[in-house]
């Protein structure tokens, strides 16, 4: 845990960095709590099933903002043959991420905060007849152990910030973010020796976790056809993508 300690506030409220942890350290780890709780909250009142596929199955509550759609979004899904750890390396990794994504333009990253933390810009492919959208975010991935036995919990979480390499430039519009990818691994029938584990064994249970605020207005029903259209397209793409990449690799756990 971090303690407050750490850190420091200059006079104008900016977060500057103390004894080695990076000025975002304290958001990073209050969003990442956040998810953990969130995630774990029964899908009751509100929440619609509007996908089902297979394993996967996405649930939206609609809800608007000043007239702006910010449907919460949470996907539940489960991938055989690869881990946890897999699953949030690829969606973290920034070479990675034009091999699957369809719905950007370019991606980089302006700032590297630590290890597991970076700061990406994004351009967003235009969807008509919307201003084109941009993206800036931290980006954090992190490994929690739950109990000696248990495989860990991996995720990613991105996380809209302001940069001074990212000034938002108009016409342009930018899209106000909170996503998590919440993964864990279960190991079916483990052998005696944990080496002997093949891919056939394993399963990777996962929670994409979604809100999005296009950031100006929208026309709703524009919006949640996209939505609606985009996040299983997003994570049929991405999951198939991870199988095809680690299918002759180690298992990387
Ligand atoms: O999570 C996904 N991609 C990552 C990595 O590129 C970035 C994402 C993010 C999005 C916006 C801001 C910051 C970060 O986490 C996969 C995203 C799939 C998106 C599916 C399309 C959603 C459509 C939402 C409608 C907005 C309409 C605006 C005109």
């Amino acid at each position: 845990t971090i303690n407050e300690a750490t850190f420091a506030a200059t006079s104008n409220g900016e977060n500057i960095s103390v004894k080695g942890k990076h000025r975002l350290a304290n958001d990073v780890e209050r969003v990442v709590q956040e998810h953990l709780t969130y995630v774990r909250e029964e899908m009751c009142d509100g929440w619609d099933l509007i996908h089902e596929e297979g394993e996967m199955k996405v649930y939206r509550r609609e809800v608007e903002e000043n007239g702006i759609v910010v449907d919460p979004l949470k996907i539940f899904h489960a991938i055989q043959g690869v881990t946890g750890h897999e699953i949030c390396h690829y969606f973290w990794e920034y070479q990675h991420r034009m091999e699957w994504e369809t719905t950007l333009d370019s991606t980089k990253i302006i700032e590297a905060l630590d290890q597991d933390t970076v700061i990406f810009f994004q351009m967003h492919k235009r969807v008509w007849p919307t201003a084109q959208r941009d993206s800036c975010f931290w980006s954090h991935i992190r490994c929690i152990s739950n109990s000696e036995e248990d495989q860990p919990t991996w995720l990613v979480v991105n996380y809209t910030t302001p940069h001074p390499l990212a000034p938002i430039k108009p016409p342009q519009v930018r899209l106000i973010a909170n996503v998590a990818m919440i993964c864990e691994t279960i190991i079916n029938e483990p052998p005696l020796n944990p080496k002997d584990i093949k891919r056939e064994n394993i399963q990777c249970k996962l929670a994409y976790v979604a809100f999005v605020n296009p950031g100006g207005w929208v026309p709703s029903a524009a919006v949640r056809n996209v939505a609606k259209r985009e996040y299983p397209r997003f994570l049929r793409r991405f999951t198939s993508y991870v199988i095809e990449q680690t299918r002759d690799k180690p298992i990387l756990f």
